[in-house]
């Protein structure tokens, strides 16, 4: 790239958008013991990311008929490297230099990064450096001995691209301490696939779930907010959400995500947080 002081993207159309980045890894399947929300979803974040879509630029290098995939590399120590499908490239990949309105921090991946809306964060190459398009994928470390799911035969899922549907309760959630009376219990959801279409929630243990209101705009492939009022009896009992998006699919519980995925892999973890609570108001994370 030349002089990221003149941006060479003057001169191609910008888009913004909001979007979730969500780390696959975000919480694998053992740090499902964590004490807070923070530890159980803090790797997701949402912004208002800024650049060029990435078919705008494939299109004008020209792409050959085999082409399939498009590998990105990123300039760090580790030369980040993955192989994205040409389906994504052609669709809503971007090629950004800014977010929340400020060029990307470093941290970020300055001057240019990959961004690909609901997909794993591991794919949104930071400080790129290079696209070469190919017809077959890389196979990068970055894509067979990381972020592949192991499953209960033994077999590994490679490329799960898409971030499935998930939500937590934020307020009251691990850690804190309510009291006997009215609460409004808040919390977050997304999906990869889209928009949020209804976040549900127990008070019960499981036995009834009621919809929660979601906050408007309901944007795709964003952090949904959603609220429910709820009065609490003083009995010890467990709340948790679960997220139901455009496409239909509902955030499994741990035991269903489990059942077909077993408890060999890391990556990919969209189960159901519940959160105890305990008679004198503690609240703890259910599974731990
Ligand atoms: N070049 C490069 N890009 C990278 C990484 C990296 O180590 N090097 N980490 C990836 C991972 S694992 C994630 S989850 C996201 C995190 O993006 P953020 O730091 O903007 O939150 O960047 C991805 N892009
Ligand atoms: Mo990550």
């Amino acid at each position: 790239m030349a002089n990221p002081a003149t941006p060479w993207f003057g001169s191609h159309p910008s888009e913004s958008h909001i979007h979730f980045l969500e780390c696959s890894g975000n919480p694998g399947f053992e740090a499902i013991k964590g004490k807070t929300a923070s530890d159980l979803v803090g790797l997701v974040s949402c912004a208002e990311w800024t650049g060029v879509r990435l078919a705008t630029v494939l299109r004008e290098a020209g792409l050959k008929p085999e082409a399939r995939w498009v590998v990105a590399e990123g300039a760090d120590a580790a030369a980040m490297t993955r192989s994205i499908p040409i389906e994504k490239c052609l669709d809503d990949a971007l090629l950004v230099y800014s977010q929340n309105g400020e060029r990307l921090r470093p941290q970020q991946g300055y001057p240019l990064r990959v961004f690909l809306p609901g997909f794993e964060g591991n794919m949104s190459v930071k400080w790129l450096r290079r696209l070469n398009v190919s017809a077959e994928p890389a196979y990068s470390r970055e894509e067979t001995a990381k972020y592949t799911d192991l499953m209960p035969d033994g077999t590994a899922r490679q490329f799960t691209f898409v971030m499935e549907a998930k939500s937590i309760i934020t307020r009251p959630s691990g850690t804190q301490r309510i009291a006997q009376g009215f609460h409004e219990i808040t919390g977050i959801a997304w999906t990869g696939r889209g928009r949020i279409r209804a976040v549900q929630v127990t008070t019960d243990g499981g036995r009834s779930w009621r919809d929660a209101a979601l906050q408007e705009p309901v944007l795709n492939r964003a952090l949904t907010r959603f609220r429910l009022p709820w009065t609490w009896d003083g009995q010890p009992t467990t709340i948790a959400s679960r997220a139901i998006d455009e496409t239909g699919y509902v955030q499994p519980s741990f035991e269903d995500l489990t059942a077909v995925r077993g408890l060999k892999s890391f990556y990919h973890n969209n189960a159901v947080v519940p959160w105890r609570i305990a008679a004198d108001g503690e609240v703890a994370n259910g599974y731990a």
